[in-house]
């Protein structure tokens, strides 16, 4: 087994309420299926400003604290667990860089945005912003423990 012995790494990715108004769901996830990243929590939600404060509580001395916030607290946001192998710096590649203009074309921000304000997607930057991010947004009881290897279910 590819996993054996080894606690798969998982990673916090959000759509952003931009993605979510552009229709642009379906398109993040697909791209994390594809690549072979198992989803274990998804929900939609209107996250709320002291919320969102906690969530990107590292960035309150910026000055772009109070637009990023009032940005985020726009309208729903789509937050998921993804799993598998070196998650969360292969999901960052996969979303592109920070600026959506230095973003490669290929990458969720490259392909869709131009806007740093307006990049559409989040995604954890270590394993410890994914741990924190994890809990602040999921109970423990809406990750699942499914295992994709096993088909009897479907039949
Ligand atoms: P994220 O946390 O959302 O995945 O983004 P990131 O790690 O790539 O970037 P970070 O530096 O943590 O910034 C968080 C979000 O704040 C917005 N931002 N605006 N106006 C600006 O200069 C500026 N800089 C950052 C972006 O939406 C960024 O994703």
């Amino acid at each position: 087994k590819a996993m054996a012995g080894k606690t798969p790494e998982r990673s916090f990715i959000m759509v952003k309420p931009d993605g979510v108004q552009r229709g642009l769901v379906g398109e993040i996830v697909k791209r994390f299926e594809q690549r072979g990243y198992t989803l274990r929590a998804m929900k939609m939600m209107h996250a709320s400003k002291p919320h969102l404060e906690e969530h990107y509580k590292d960035l309150s001395s910026k000055g772009f604290f109070k637009d990023l916030v009032a940005y985020m607290n726009s309208g729903p946001v789509v937050a998921m667990v993804w799993e598998g192998k070196d998650a969360v710096k292969t999901g960052r590649k996969m979303l592109g860089e920070t600026n959506p203009l230095a973003s490669a074309p290929g990458t969720i921000r490259g392909d869709f945005c131009i806007e740093v304000g307006r990049n559409i997607c989040h995604g954890s930057d270590s394993v410890e912003s994914a741990n924190r991010e994890i809990s602040l947004w999921f109970k423990p009881e809406e990750i699942i423990a499914w295992d994709p290897c096993i088909k009897d279910w479907i039949q």
